[in-house]
């Protein structure tokens, strides 16, 4: 069926969080999100999340997307056409910041829309078929005592039965982290895979001295040493450091993932649906990640990215976080470490609307 825009509504709201996450480079008290939705003539309607970090950047966020929807109210739900409507209107002040998480939403929405109309699971509609994917669970081990981390570490792995965890690094001093790393793997062993991110908290000097350190402590990979867009400096510590250095979380486009490719900056990548650019830009990076042969994963959003790791050729591994779990009518189900996307049309994603009503910015 083909859809007209009629309007497109978004809701600010302050999801709780089970385990509120604390970084390296600062703290999340609860989920700050805005809802769109793409309301159509044809009745059907699609949705999706962004993250706005913090509730201050909520309403600036929501009158971004009222800002877009002028744009394109009235328009067919055509996302490729719908995106680049978009980017050529913001050619002159550009399209980064919340602009651009705005415009991916609003993508997400449209894709989401486009699936629904056409009666298939995204999946489906951008050419693949429905199919768990493998994940690791990321809704923990955040900077906190090391002592505490082994009995959380059990609990994660038994939150859907994980084969891999997240553990955040990059406290102080150098010995805290170590007793982090090896109190989580000495309980969790050989056979479950643990990842770490030090969150852009260090110098390059520093991150290829803790990266070498931790060399031999059997890390899957070691995310964002250094702040995100030196290139070069994460090629150093890619050079220097054994295990694999994973970035791209804040990859802003195909042009900055071509950048960072050039720079060798490092083995794996991990691109942000909301910060790619939605499921076009996920697409055209999923593309580059092939060309290169290099392994992508994805980074927060469960719920898209299992959709779109499924028709990804390089695919990794999906990073699980749970936050738009408490205003979902149905937040997607873990199986044996896998993400299970709903065979229903579109992303599968229904609000709980009761939840959205308690949880929404006054
Ligand atoms: C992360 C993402 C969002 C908020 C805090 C921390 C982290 C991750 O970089 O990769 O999950
Ligand atoms: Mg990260």
């Amino acid at each position: 069926m083909k859809l007209t825009i009629k309007n497109i509504r978004a809701r600010a709201v302050q999801a709780p969080l089970k385990r509120p996450p604390r970084s390296a480079s600062g703290e999340i008290p609860n989920a700050a999100l805005v809802l769109i939705d793409i309301e159509t003539n044809e009745g059907v309607t699609g949705s999706s999340y962004v993250f706005a970090f913090m509730r201050s950047m909520l309403k600036p966020t929501v009158a971004m997307v009222e800002a877009m929807a002028e744009m394109i109210n009235g328009d067919a739900v055509v996302p490729f056409e719908i995106e680049a409507k978009l980017r050529k209107r913001m050619t002159l002040q550009d399209s980064h910041g919340i602009a651009g998480q705005v415009i991916a939403g609003i993508d997400m929405a449209a894709w989401d829309a486009f699936a629904k109309g056409l009666g298939v699971p995204l999946v489906r509609a951008l050419g693949g078929e429905v199919r768990p994917v493998r994940a690791y669970n990321s809704c923990g081990l955040w900077i906190k005592d090391p002592a505490l981390l082994a009995d959380e570490a059990s609990q994660l792995l038994a939150e859907g039965n994980h084969g891999a965890l997240k553990l955040r690094i990059g406290r102080p001093n150098f010995k805290d982290d170590l007793a982090a790393v090896r109190n989580v793997k000495k309980r969790i062993g050989d056979d479950i895979l643990l990842m770490t991110d030090f969150n852009q908290s260090l110098t390059v000097n520093e991150a290829v001295y803790r990266g070498r350190a931790l060399d031999d402590e059997g890390l899957y990979w070691i995310e964002e040493p250094v702040r995100h867009d030196n290139y070069a400096g994460c090629a150093k510590i890619a050079a220097e450091v054994k295990t694999p250095i994973q970035i791209g979380e804040n990859l802003l486009n195909t042009f900055e993932f071509q950048k960072a490719i050039d720079a060798k900056a490092a083995e794996y990548y991990m691109p942000d649906v909301q910060r790619i650019g939605g499921v076009t830009g996920w697409l055209r990076a999923a593309a580059l990640a092939h060309a290169h042969n290099l392994d992508m994963s994805s980074h927060l959003f469960p719920e898209f990215s299992a959709h779109l790791l499924a028709v990804t050729p390089t695919c990794h591994f999906l990073e699980y976080m749970d936050w738009a779990n408490s205003i979902l009518q149905q937040p997607f189900e873990v199986k044996n470490g896998q993400v299970v996307i709903p065979d229903v049309p579109g992303v599968g994603m229904t609000w709980n609307e009761d939840a959205v009503k308690k949880y929404l910015l006054a």
